[in-house]
């Protein structure tokens, strides 16, 4: 059914872009499972556990409407995630050239092995610049990580991130 989506990423940790398209997802399909998949090619700051975690508190406080379905996958393809869950769309979001040339090769592969189209949605401009590994950088060295992430995870952080340690 195209009436369910998945919207994957690393959400390490999870950011007001991120929100935003999962909050604009979650009003053009009936169900949003928003999935953390273990990217190997990135040095993660937070275990999964925490990311789901920060996720679901973050979908809660910020009022996202519909049914939305946190989970992690670590099992293999993506794809195989949406075919168990019966999702025919991946909803990304682009917010360059950068996003475009990442996205395209992994669009075409996922429609050539499961038949899964791919929804691109652009940025809000408010938070079309901010990225998880900004959000890391601001918080390793110290600074306001609230203007670009959901009050949950900006409580987590100060809470978490001292920046006399490391
Ligand atoms: N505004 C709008 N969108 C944003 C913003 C923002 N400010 N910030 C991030 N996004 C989008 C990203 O473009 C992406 O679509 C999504 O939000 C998640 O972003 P990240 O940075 O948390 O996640 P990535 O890019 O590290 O995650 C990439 C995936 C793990 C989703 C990707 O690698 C993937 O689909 N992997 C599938 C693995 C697989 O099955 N491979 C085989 C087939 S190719």
């Amino acid at each position: 059914s195209n009436r369910i989506a998945v919207v994957p990423g690393s959400f390490d940790p999870p950011t007001l872009g991120h929100l935003d398209v999962i909050r604009r997802a979650a009003a053009l399909y009936d169900t949003t499972h928003v999935v953390v998949v273990h990217n190997p090619g990135k040095e993660a700051m937070l275990p999964i556990a925490q990311r789901l975690s920060l996720l679901e508190q973050s979908i809660a406080e910020g009022e996202v409407g519909g049914e939305v379905v946190v989970a992690s996958w670590s099992m293999g393809l993506l794809v195989d995630y949406a075919s168990d869950v019966g999702a025919g769309i991946l909803v990304k979001g682009i917010r360059s050239q950068v996003d475009v040339a990442y996205e395209t090769p992994m669009a075409i592969v996922n429609r050539h092995l499961a038949g899964i189209e791919t929804v691109f949605l652009l940025p809000d401009p408010a938070h079309a610049l901010v990225s998880s590994s900004l959000v890391r950088q601001v918080a390793a060295l110290g600074g306001d990580v609230s203007p670009y992430v959901p009050p949950a995870v900006a409580r987590f952080l100060d809470a978490t991130t001292d920046p006399s340690v490391g």
